[in-house]
């Protein structure tokens, strides 16, 4: 019998186990288009269903671009780069070129100046030594940077094929599934989701005769916020619009609460303005310093929120770390969540995270 995949997934077809990717109902297998039905259910009922696939197998599975000849078209996050750009890359696709890509560009303030973004994501690039061959800055779902990006993945595939890789969720599908409806008009080809590990396997989409652009299955991060969280919570914590920078001006020993996900202490410095990049749902909350520790054991999970009841459940307890930041502005970066910017003339922050999303500095992206 000849082996059928599914159009959404790329999940191997089987009508065996309906705990396993790739099921679907024999009644179902005569269809043109194969659709398995966790890719179904995703579709119409935005409901997912956990499969029994792990981190070491998206892992393994990518990593077989190694033993492959083709252009590498790094998909990342521009709003959570520390947590999605990939760098052991070079272990997984050996030495194929690589283009990268900051995508969701339509998340960050219109006032960003893209030439300095680029410039940005070319630096984060080679501080990780990946050689990339070009930096591009796009939106899938909007379709902004499309067209100079598809020209230069033309130029440089030589004839070849090009794999789309990245951390999971960062929008390898939906902008395969953007090219495929400028080309033949389909929409939503490719099953896309706003869980972490939608596409199961390689999805190959033909580009000519001999040769396709093949979606994979996403790298697993454990840092990223997004395996801590409910789905209802990862709903609030995920921007879907451009993020509304909100400032702050604090004195020192004054606290911000993100949600009740992470916490800043401004400890030492004069008065000035921390800016935040989050998801305009979440809620931040400023207090006291002194009055942090008790707000949190008394309103994790109201005042603070979220956590909601099954994030609290799966959350690590916080861990601290300080920073003293000095003459530049830079960001405070909470990974997966958001970050935020300050002048830092001499200020001395704390940063509490959840155990395993660690917190770090960077030049600030704005
Ligand atoms: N705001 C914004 N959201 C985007 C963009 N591209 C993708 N998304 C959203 O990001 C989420 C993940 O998209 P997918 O295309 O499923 O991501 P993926 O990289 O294929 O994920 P996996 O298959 O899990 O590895 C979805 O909710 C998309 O709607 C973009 O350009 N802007
Ligand atoms: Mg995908």
């Amino acid at each position: 019998m000849e082996e059928l995949y599914c159009q959404g997934c790329g999940a191997l077809i089987q009508s065996e186990d309906k705990e396993k990717p790739g099921y679907t109902p024999k009644s179902s297998l005569k269809r043109e288009h194969i659709l398995c039905q966790r890719c179904f259910r995703l579709k119409h009922y935005n409901d997912i269903q956990d499969v029994s696939i792990t981190d070491d197998d998206f892992l393994k599975m990518v990593s077989n671009i190694r033993n492959r000849n083709g252009l590498i078209v790094h998909v990342i996050d521009v709003f959570d780069v520390n947590g999605s750009l990939i760098k052991s890359l070079p272990r997984i696709i050996g030495d194929n070129p690589i283009i990268l890509v900051g995508n969701k560009v339509d998340l960050l303030p219109k006032s960003a100046n893209k030439h300095q973004l680029t410039n940005w994501l070319r630096t984060m690039a080679n501080d990780a030594a990946l050689k990339v061959k070009d930096v591009f800055l796009i939106s899938s779902t909007k379709g902004h940077g499309l067209d100079d990006l598809t020209q230069q993945i033309e130029k440089l595939r030589n004839g070849q094929d090009v794999y789309i890789v990245g951390t999971t969720n960062v929008g390898k599908s939906t902008f395969i599934n953007r090219l495929i409806n400028q080309s033949v008009g389909e929409k939503d080809v490719i099953t896309t989701s706003y869980f972490p590990g939608t596409t199961l396997g390689f999805i190959e989409i033909p580009l000519d005769d001999t040769t396709s652009m093949i979606d994979t299955p996403g790298i697993v991060n454990d840092d990223q916020m997004a395996h801590y969280v409910s789905k209802h919570d990862l709903k609030i914590i995920t921007p879907n619009k451009e993020v509304k920078p909100r400032g702050y001006q604090l004195n020192e020993k004054q606290t911000l609460f993100f949600g009740g996900l992470a916490r800043l202490d401004f400890l030492r410095g004069e008065k000035q303005s921390f800016v935040c990049y989050f998801s305009n749902r979440l809620s931040i909350h400023r207090t006291k310093m002194e009055k942090a520790d008790e707000l949190y054991e008394k309103h994790l999970g109201d005042l603070l929120s979220p956590p909601d009841d099954k994030t609290l459940e799966l959350l690590p307890e916080f861990t601290s770390s300080t920073f003293r930041i000095q003459n530049e502005q830079t960001d405070i970066v909470f990974p997966g969540l958001g970050w935020v910017s300050v002048k830092g003339e001499d200020v001395t922050v704390v940063a509490h995270s959840p155990k395993g999303v660690a917190v770090s500095l960077r030049k600030s992206l704005l």
